[in-house]
């Protein structure tokens, strides 16, 4: 059996799962794989795809009558999922209901370039747990056609109190039949970096199902005022992408107060920004309230650019819809959105697109005040690609130690690593610029 630190490989290819692997049966949910064994602090159990292939879990043929089903179930701790794809998992229940691909609800686990997909599933759905990092996954044509259809989100995080620290980085959710990416019912601040959303509340014929956010960020539906979280959480959602969603690309989802969105692209959605809020009783709805936003770009919404937002209330700074500015097509060097579904690169990362990056010359270039993250020129542009990137930057691993030898340096770096790390920055004489110790990631320099 795995123990912390060890690796399980999975080699490419097919697994056809059967009715039989089902590992566990309580109440209707129907768990197939049970993952209960955790690793321990800092060495996880690795389920990772066997380098350079692809393992493809198809989950077809499970389809026990009146269960959900869940594909993968997360109870353990400490545990790293890397390149697995899941595929096929059903619903078979008529009435409202929803099967899931992954649900996690252990702490400090890490799900890296995972593909939820052509599935009646939501991709991943978390409701426990902390400190959980979603990197680089993509979840896609995933549609209930047999009960509602409108319950599937890509990614789903809602957990309780005391689940904090989870972060969304270098995702992807698009045809997912609800929304992208939802956040109804968590109670801590959840952070999305880099991450996309396009399409969602589609069939992947553009048939309209369910709600179709981009990015539903927030929201407690009819949950009782007693029952609320205090403080209530305030995510944020920066240098995220959203475009075609069927409703909005960024929502509030009648969140109650704040809320943080820094340099986002939102493209042709019903809405670009709907900041719909909610007063302290979480009854009357209102106009978007303590909202942080800076550096937010939006084009072509087809109803609206910004609904619901009470600007005289907000912390606004520098967004496109208070700028005298003019976008249009040519303040990018691309508007074909086909790019969206590019293959990842080889390290999981998304790929490199002309999409919505700003052209140079135009005048989002530098139209933004410093929100405390690198940027290149005399400002942050607008939107979620900054121009004019640094090329020649290099990684180079040697033992636990990392070396960053960018040119021109930037004064703030964001430095990802599995676990525990300790950091020294020297410049290049040998000085000592600066030290210390994190945790997964750390913002440093600046
Ligand atoms: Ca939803
Ligand atoms: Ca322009
Ligand atoms: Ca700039």
């Amino acid at each position: 059996m795995a123990a912390g630190g060890d690796t399980v490989y999975f080699r490419g290819g097919k697994y056809q799962i059967a009715e039989s692997d089902i590992a566990l049966k309580t109440g209707i949910y129907a768990y197939v794989f049970n993952l209960g064994k955790s690793g321990t602090s800092g060495k996880r159990i690795h389920y990772w795809a066997y380098p350079s292939e692809k393992p493809v879990f198809d989950f077809s043929a499970v389809n026990p009558a009146n269960y959900r089903v869940v594909a993968f179930y997360v109870t353990g701790l400490w545990i790293h999922f890397k390149g697995l794809e899941v595929t096929g998992v059903q619903v078979n229940i008529l009435t409202h209901t929803q099967s899931e691909s992954f649900e996690n609800r252990g702490s400090n686990n890490i799900y890296e370039q995972l593909s939820m997909h052509d599935s009646q599933a939501i991709g991943i759905y978390c409701i426990r747990g902390s400190n959980k990092l979603f990197l680089n996954c993509d979840a896609y044509n995933n549609y209930d056609y047999t009960s509602e259809g409108g319950n599937v989100d890509g990614f789903g995080c809602h957990t309780p109190k005391g689940g904090s620290g989870n972060i969304f980085r270098g995702c992807r959710a698009w045809f997912n039949s609800d929304d992208g990416y939802d956040l109804i019912n968590e109670e801590e601040e959840v952070i999305f970096e880099n991450c996309w959303a396009f399409y969602n509340g589609y069939t992947t014929k553009f048939v309209g199902v369910g709600d179709g956010n981009g990015f539903k960020a927030g929201g407690y539906g009819a949950t009782p005022v007693a029952d609320l979280p205090n403080p209530i959480p305030q995510h944020t959602v920066r240098n995220c992408l959203s475009v075609g969603n069927k409703d909005a690309g960024f929502y509030r989802n009648h969140h109650i107060g704040g809320g943080i969105f820094i340099n986002n692209t939102s493209y042709k959605n019903g809405v670009n920004y709907n900041m719909l809020c909610r007063l302290n009783d979480n009854v009357t709805d209102i106009a978007g309230y303590g909202i942080t936003m800076k550096n937010n770009l939006g084009y072509k919404a087809r109803s609206s650019e910004v609904n619901n937002l009470d600007k005289p209330k907000s912390f606004l700074f520098n967004n496109y819809f208070d700028l005298n500015l003019t976008v249009n097509d040519a303040d990018f060097l691309s508007v074909d959105e086909t790019q969206l579904t590019a293959a990842r690169k080889t390290d999981g990362s998304l790929p490199d697109i002309t999409f919505m990056q700003i052209a140079p010359g135009s005048d989002l270039v530098d139209r933004g005040v410093n929100a405390g993250y690198p940027f290149q020129g005399k400002g942050p542009d607008l939107g979620c690609f900054e121009s004019g990137t640094i090329t020649g930057s290099e990684l180079l691993f040697s033992n636990s130690s990392i070396q960053l030898s960018p040119n021109p340096f930037y004064s703030t770096i964001l430095m990802t690593y599995e676990g525990e790390f300790a950091y020294t920055i020297l410049d290049l004489t040998g000085n000592l610029l600066e030290s210390g110790n994190a945790t997964n990631s750390a913002f440093i320099g600046g």
